[in-house]
Order: structure tokens, then C-alpha cells, then sequence
């Protein structure tokens, strides 16, 4: 009884949760395995057993209905849905298997020495002790530079990748000021990326004309295989720059993990890993239910909406000793910071070796990340992740 007051006038999405989600967080896990948001008539897990069920369940928790909280058989998304997130099989998984062809293991280490060589010479280079701001400067003109050039973005107005995503991960939200604001001039931006995502116009020998390749082979056509494009410029870029930011900013906040890190390179790929549990750049997706179901326990109609708090379930106590600490030396591996199952980020790969590359050449050039100011919180109603981050690095 009082669990379900608790919950009842919760917004997830106003913006005093989204800047300090995590008391709300534990109050959502505590209140019971699913719940319910009685504010936007939903259901919500923010435990860790439960989300990892429904992820694991695509049958009975299905996309092709928007993973936002919009449900796209009653009302009309805002954008043609995603062939590979916004999809079910049999579609999703011909989606799938072109983007993954594209995002191998052989494709990451064609990719890895350029990747490394870069974020080295870029940390290399902002490791004077000088004062920058380190979201600008290092987690956003990182994957902006390599992921353009691994893709093959011509070098002109990228940052539309940044307003471009930014935009589609508050659609994942309720028409909030968020969303409102986001999509306000949405028109050139996204006629920008509709135009970055055909094949002519996407530099030869990229991962973008490969897609186009793989897609035309499994019989896509060239609008499709541009929609493919269009799902890897909406979701590699920002979710990396706050992968970033957010290890930045937790490797700032916890010297004696930096320092631990300093000591082990080698533990750059566990330490990213860990930041991404206890950070989830993505905090939640939504899924719909296809029939009556108990998850956990509770009853959930058929074509009801759940939300599945990602960066909940990652700092549930019932799944991980010290929930709340950072800590790179713990097993992080189970955090759904890439969700689970069928719909697991297909370029995970590629985050991780980001991840790895910059937190490598921390590791390698940096003896103290010192913050000079404080750091600004974004809200996105979807994305968790910084503004601006002051700090300077004092070389090795
Ligand atoms: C995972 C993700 C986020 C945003 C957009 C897409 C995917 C897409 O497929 O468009």
C-alpha cells in the first residue's frame, strides 16, 4: 500500500530525478520488483532480476511499439521507426545481422590501432596541466573524430551528429520541455542526417558504404539501407561522448581508482566497463507487452508500456556487493548499460574500444585528473551525461 503511494506521483522524467536519479532509484527497487508510474499510466522495473527477464523475453516484451514511452500503434512517432531498434523479429533480426556483419570482431581490430593511436596523441596533447573543458575537448571530439572517420562522415558539420541524437534520445521520453525543446527545429538536422545516410554521400571504403554493400546483398532497399545508416548516427555517437564524460568525470571523483588504473593499463577495457554500470550513459528503455504477463511476480496486462530502468538495475544491492561505490576491480560484466538479448547493443564492440583507448592513454600520460570547476549536468530524457567538465590532467 504505501510502495504504491510511493510511486504514484514519481516522475522519472522531471528534471530533479534526472539530475540525481539515484535516491529515486532505490526507492523504485525497494517498492517491488515491477511497478507502477501511475503518473504516465505505465509500468516500471527498477530492479536488476526483473529488467534482465523482460530484456531477455523480446516475445512478450516487444519494440516494434517504440521503446520509448510513446506507444506507436496508438499514436504517430515522430520519425520512421528504426528497422533494428523499433522492430521485432523476423524484421529485426535481417536488420540485425547487416549492422552486425558490419561491427564484427574482425572489423574491431582493423579498427583498434587507429583508435588507440588517436585518443593517444589527443590525451598526449591536453595533458599539460593546463585547464580545459574535458566533454568539449576529450569525450565529445573523440567518437566524433574517430566514429566519422571509421564510418566515413565527411568532415563538415558533424556536430549535427550530437543535436541529432540528442534529439532522439529525449523522443524516448513524454512531451515534456525536454522533448519540446529538442525537436523544436528538428527540420535541418534531421534533413542533414537523411542526407549523410545515403550512399553517395558517404565517403568510400567506411563502415557506412559497407552497410549499403551488406544491406543490398540481403535484398534492402537503398531507402532501407540508408535506415540502417540512420540507427548507427542515432545511437554511436552521443551514448559513447557520455560514456566518456562519465568515466572522466568518476575517475576524477575517485582518485584512488584513477591511481589503481595508473598502476594496470591493462585494466582500462574492466575499468569503462565499470563505468558504464555505475553511469549507464542510456538510463531506460521501455518495452510493450504482447499478452498478459507475470514478471516477477506481478501481473502485467497485454500492450501495456514498462519502463526498465537500466541504470537501476545496475546499482541494484541485490545483484552487486557496494552497489553504490565505483570500483574498477570488481566484476561488472551482467550490467545491462547495453541492455540484454536480442536488442543488446549491436556496437558495443566499438564502445568498448573507445572506452579502452582513452582511458589506456590516461592511464599511460595523466598522473592526476584534477577538476577546476564545477562540472554542468545535461538532461536528456533518455541519455545520463555532462555538459561541460573542468579540469585539467597533470602529465605523468
Ligand atoms: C540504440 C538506439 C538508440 C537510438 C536510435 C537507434 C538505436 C536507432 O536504431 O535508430
Amino acid at each position: 500500500m504505501s510502495a504504491t503511494l510511493l510511486v504514484s506521483d514519481l516522475d522519472p522524467f522531471a528534471p530533479e530525478f534526472l539530475g540525481d536519479p539515484y535516491p529515486a532509484h532505490a526507492a523504485l527497487r525497494d517498492a517491488g520488483p515491477v511497478v507502477r508510474l501511475e503518473r504516465y499510466r505505465t509500468w516500471a522495473s527498477a530492479r536488476h532480476a526483473p529488467v534482465r527477464a523482460a530484456l531477455l523475453d523480446h516475445e512478450t516484451f516487444c519494440s516494434s511499439a517504440g521503446v520509448g514511452i510513446s506507444d506507436f500503434r496508438k499514436e504517430e512517432p515522430w520519425r520512421t521507426p528504426s528497422l533494428l531498434l523499433e522492430a521485432d523479429p523476423p524484421e529485426h533480426t535481417r536488420a540485425r545481422r547487416v549492422v552486425a556483419g558490419v561491427l564484427s570482431a574482425a572489423a574491431m581490430r582493423r579498427l583498434a590501432e587507429d583508435f588507440m593511436s588517436a585518443a593517444d596523441e589527443l590525451v598526449a596533447r591536453l595533458a599539460d596541466g593546463e585547464p580545459f573543458d574535458a566533454m568539449t575537448d576529450l569525450a565529445t571530439a573523440f567518437p566524433v573524430h574517430v566514429f566519422s572517420e571509421a564510418v566515413g562522415v565527411p568532415d563538415d558539420k558533424r556536430e549535427n551528429l550530437l543535436t541529432y541524437a540528442r534529439m532522439v534520445f529525449n523522443t524516448f521520453g513524454p512531451r515534456n520541455e525536454l522533448f519540446r525543446n529538442a525537436v523544436a527545429d528538428a527540420g535541418p538536422v534531421r534533413d542533414w542526417i537523411a542526407q549523410r545516410c545515403r550512399a553517395e554521400n558517404l565517403l568510400s571504403g567506411g563502415m557506412g558504404a559497407e552497410i549499403h554493400a551488406r544491406a543490398a546483398a540481403e535484398g534492402f532497399t537503398g531507402e532501407e539501407s540508408a535506415m540502417l545508416v540512420r540507427s548507427f548516427l542515432s545511437a554511436g555517437v552521443d551514448t559513447t561522448v557520455h560514456g566518456l564524460g562519465n568515466a572522466l568525470w568518476c575517475l576524477a571523483q575517485h582518485p584512488e581508482q584513477f591511481a589503481a588504473l595508473r598502476s594496470e593499463p591493462d585494466r582500462a577495457r574492466a575499468a569503462f566497463e565499470e563505468v558504464l554500470r555505475f553511469e549507464a550513459p542510456v538510463q531506460t528503455f521501455f518495452r510493450t507487452t504482447t499478452r498478459e504477463v507475470e514478471l516477477d511476480g506481478v501481473t502485467i496486462g497485454d500492450g501495456e508500456k514498462i519502463l526498465l530502468f537500466l541504470g537501476a538495475a545496475n546499482r541494484d544491492p541485490r545483484q552487486w556487493p557496494d552497489a553504490d561505490v565505483f570500483n574498477i576491480s570488481r566484476r561488472a560484466t551482467g550490467h545491462v548499460g547495453f541492455g540484454f538479448g536480442i536488442h543488446a547493443c549491436v556496437g558495443m564492440a566499438m564502445a568498448r574500444l573507445e572506452g579502452e583507448a582513452v582511458l589506456t592513454a590516461l592511464a599511460r600520460h595523466v598522473r592526476k585528473i584534477e577538476p577546476t570547476g564545477e562540472p554542468r549536468r545535461m538532461l536528456n530524457n533518455t541519455l545520463r551525461g555532462l555538459e561541460s567538465l573542468p579540469l585539467r590532467l597533470v602529465p605523468a
